[in-house]
């Protein structure tokens, strides 16, 4: 069985990382039914990195998040010959020298990973996520031939006890035509592009089917390295890679200079559409690891490195309409019906005028033939419209007065560019599905499975008017949705529930506050640290207090003062805090503790404890701190004089608990295990 899987393991490698096979198909495929049916009879002596581990596993309920040891990093993008130029020269300056070595690179057009190596073995694999903290794909990873499941052994040099190796996951051009023709074939929705189809397939719950795809990878740096040491530079960490046994491009150099950057950047120009994978541009590092430590970082990017982006793809079509979008904050954009044309492989069908504006300043008519631009994930936009084909009976563009959606006048403040909907996300049923569609969105609430089209369905059959609603639904008001059978039904319910565990971060982002993204959320809630402070400070004197979180400036500021204060908006937020369950103290953690789940009610007059600290306790422990009772209340704790909130738990039958038994509760349930197993009989 080893020799098998040695033998099996080199040819993979061969045919995978050198594009050499040395077998037959045929030949391999014997080999691998013997090296199958010998782990069957005795799976005790099945290796770590055998072959037979790339077929996929069971399908897994959900991907578990990674937290990256070191964060996965982004780089700074470059544009033009003087945004290298003047790269170049920072870096001289900041290191003191007159001439710089970079090792270039490419910029894959695929997903950044992270590949962890404990003493030479694979052992998990974690998407880039928002940089700390990742999806767990080791299962999906597995599948993927080019990446070794064990490090190769170099003469005596010891394998590094621990390893994370990042690079990119992609499909080469090849791969994703022919399964775009398999999707065509079967009837399905085809991939937009490589990266989509390579992305789609690395998050696959079920691993068999990322089997199937024939992902690729090239290594282009490291995270975390123990017990090796690290190579002096660059271009000598990618040698050492390369012998390990990991895909690195042969595409790469080191020269000298601005002049020896923009020389690689012109020659991979002149070759990109030759080389069999999508790249996006060419990266720059520079070479010496002690000059990189020496630059730095600034925020998330490091400063001795450069993404030198090839220009966006172009192509020529017709305006067949403009027509607008009514967007989740009621902006309104024109948008360009277009001809359909291919645009850098893509086929693109509208495209963004962005505001009326933009309309009148680049002069787009209706029936003019126009440029338009794509590039990477950006949605497509109009560049020009080309005079000499402009025909007689071109149309201008009317910004409408009313909502297409909802009616409502459509405003536009003097500061701003964009005109918007005035109905708001209560009458606006562009604005309602767009706020709910965000909601749920992955890196908001995260409800799996309940996508746009649910989202329409629920809207338009008036099942649901606001997030709050989508914690109403049961499972035969699903069932009665198009598309969607018992099994589908449930696991909404289930992804709901879930979805209720989330952080205070996530649950400002959700709100989709205008001009709140990720990281302003992130913001927030690590300076207010709970929801009423947030409130608080957004209600306070128009919200003077949010200028004091970083980032936040006066426009920011305004939007979140002006969605706390409205009625609305409040109610909604005040109806899902009671659903949901964030731990409010940070803005990374879980709901987590021997409380979680639980819900207390605080009332009268605590013996040694206020409020708050009775409340800062429960919340430590996981559990939520509501103001009114109810049916869902865990526990009532009452001190003295306390009024209504108690007769109230008392007439349903609710567990009451006083200062002392509270205290109790929280010993017994954070005590060691231990301890506790002494106490039971
Ligand atoms: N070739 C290459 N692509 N790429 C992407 N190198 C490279 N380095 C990156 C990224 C995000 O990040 C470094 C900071 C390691």
């Amino acid at each position: 069985m080893a020799e098998l899987t040695r033998e099996l393991n080199r040819h993979l490698y061969n045919y995978h990382v050198l594009d050499a096979p040395t077998i037959p198909d045929a030949e391999y495929d014997r080999l691998f039914v013997e090296l199958q049916q010998l782990e069957a009879a005795h799976p005790e002596s099945m290796a770590s990195d055998s072959p037979t581990l790339r077929v996929g596993a069971a399908p897994i309920p959900e991907f578990s998040q990674v937290t990256h040891a070191l964060p996965m990093l982004s780089l700074n993008n470059g544009f033009s010959d003087d945004d290298v130029e003047q790269f170049d020269r920072r870096v001289r300056e900041t290191l003191g020298v007159q001439a710089v070595a970079y090792a270039t690179e490419l910029k894959f057009d695929g997903l950044a990973i992270s590949l962890r190596f404990e003493n030479g073995v694979f052992v998990q694999a974690a998407t880039r996520g928002d940089g700390s903290t990742g999806e767990d794909v080791t299962a999906n990873i597995k599948t993927v031939r080019a990446i070794p499941l064990r490090l190769h052994g170099i003469g005596h040099q010891a394998v590094p006890a621990v390893l994370e190796v990042r690079g990119e996951v992609l499909m080469f051009k090849a791969d994703f035509l022919k399964m775009n023709e398999r999707l065509r074939a079967a009837g399905e929705k085809e991939k937009a592009n490589p990266r989509n189809a390579a992305a789609g397939s690395l998050r696959q719950l079920d691993s068999r089917i990322t089997s199937q795809r024939n992902l690729k990878f090239f290594a282009y740096g490291i995270g975390v390295l123990e017990g090796a040491p690290m190579p002096a530079s660059h271009a000598a960490l990618l040698d050492w890679l390369e012998q390990l046994g990991l895909p690195v491009s042969k595409e790469r150099t080191v020269v000298q200079g601005a002049a020896g950057l923009l020389d690689f950047y012109r020659d991979i120009g002149t070759r990109r559409s030759l080389l069999p994978y999508e790249i996006d541009g060419v990266v720059y590092k520079v070479n010496a690891v002690e000059d990189q430590q020496t630059l730095g970082f600034v925020s998330r990017a490091p400063r001795f490195a450069l993404a030198h982006k090839f220009p966006a793809e172009e192509a020529l079509t017709q305006v067949v309409e403009i027509d607008v979008q009514v967007g989740r904050t009621g902006a309104i954009t024109p948008v360009a019906r277009l001809q359909p044309v291919l645009v850098g492989g893509v086929m693109v069908t509208n495209a963004t005028l962005h505001n009326e504006g933009e309309v009148r300043r680049k002069d787009i008519r209706i029936g003019d033939t126009v440029i338009v631009r794509r590039a990477g994930d950006v949605i497509p936009e109009v560049v020009a419209f080309v005079p000499e084909r402009r025909p007689l009976d071109a149309r201008e563009f009317v910004m409408p007065t009313s909502c297409p959606v909802c009616g409502s006048a459509i405003v536009r403040l003097e500061e701003e560019a964009v005109a918007r909907c005035s109905g708001g996300w209560t009458h606006c049923g562009a604005q309602k599905k767009g706020g709910l569609m965000h909601f749920v969105s992955r890196r908001a609430i995260d409800v799996e499975g309940l996508g746009d089209q649910l989202i329409e369905q629920l809207v338009d059959k008036n099942l649901i008017h606001t997030a709050a609603d989508l914690y109403t639904l049961d499972k035969a008001r699903l069932s009665s949705l198009d598309r969607m059978a018992e099994k589908s039904a449930q696991n909404v319910i289930d992804a709901l529930e879930k979805s209720k565990n989330t952080t205070f971060a996530r649950f400002i982002y959700a709100l989709g506050i205008r001009n709140v993204g990720e990281s302003t959320a992130k913001a927030l809630a690590q300076h207010f640290g709970n929801l009423d402070a947030l409130l608080h400070a957004a209600t306070w004197e128009n919200g003077i207090q949010l200028l004091e979180v970083a980032d936040v400036g006066p426009i920011v500021a305004r939007s979140i003062s002006a969605f706390l204060s409205d009625a609305d908006n409040l109610a909604l937020v005040n109806t899902l805090r009671a659903q949901l369950y964030f731990q409010e103290g940070s803005h990374v953690m879980q709901n987590a503790g021997p409380f979680a789940g639980m819900t207390f009610v605080l009332t009268g007059t605590l013996p040694a404890l206020s409020r708050d600290e009775a409340g800062a306790l429960i919340e430590a422990a996981g559990g939520k701190v509501a103001s009114s009772v109810s049916k869902k209340t865990t526990y009532v704790v009452a001190g003295a004089d306390a009024g209504s909130k108690l007769a109230k738990a008392e007439t349903l039958g609710l567990a009451i608990l006083d200062e002392a038994a509270l205290l109790a509760l929280l010993a017994k349930s954070t005590t060691p295990q231990e301890t506790l197993e002494t106490d039971t009989p």
